[in-house]
Order: C-alpha cells, then structure tokens, then sequence
C-alpha cells in the first residue's frame, strides 16, 4: 500500500512540474514576440508590470531576460 501511494505521488508531482513548465512556457513566449528566447527592452515594453520590474530581473545587466531570470517575474 505505502508504495502505491509513493507511487501516486510521484505522478502526481511529474504531472504538476509538468503543468508548471508548460505555464511557464506560454508566459515566456507570449512575451517573447520574436521568439529569440530572450525578452529584450522593447518587448518588456509593452507590459507595464514586466518593465517595472525589468532591472532588477535581468541579473547579468546585458538588457535582455533569459527565461532563467524570467522566472522570478512576479506578476
Ligand atoms: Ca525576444
Ligand atoms: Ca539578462
């Protein structure tokens, strides 16, 4: 029974990381409008919550968000 459960909750948790990365996905290209896997000033311009917090997201400085520094977006 114990492993049965384990079992179900390993599902459960590759389904949810699943589900997250795939949210994940849409919000980033949906920003993305050239689709060069980076979000650049202009793009984030067209999203006021997205530009506010622009600085402080783009870690290196190079004015562009990797999807690895999208990631801590608050929206
Ligand atoms: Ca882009
Ligand atoms: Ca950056």
């Amino acid at each position: 029974m114990k492993q049965l459960i384990a079992a179900f909750s390993l599902i459960f948790l590759a389904i949810s990381a699943t589900v997250l990365a795939s949210q994940m996905d849409v919000r980033f290209t949906k920003f993305d409008s050239n689709a060069d896997n980076a979000i650049s000033l202009s793009e984030a311009n067209e999203h006021p919550e997205l530009i506010k917090q622009f600085t402080d997201l783009d870690t290196n400085n190079d004015q562009r968000l990797s999807e690895q520094e999208f990631e801590k977006f608050k929206p």
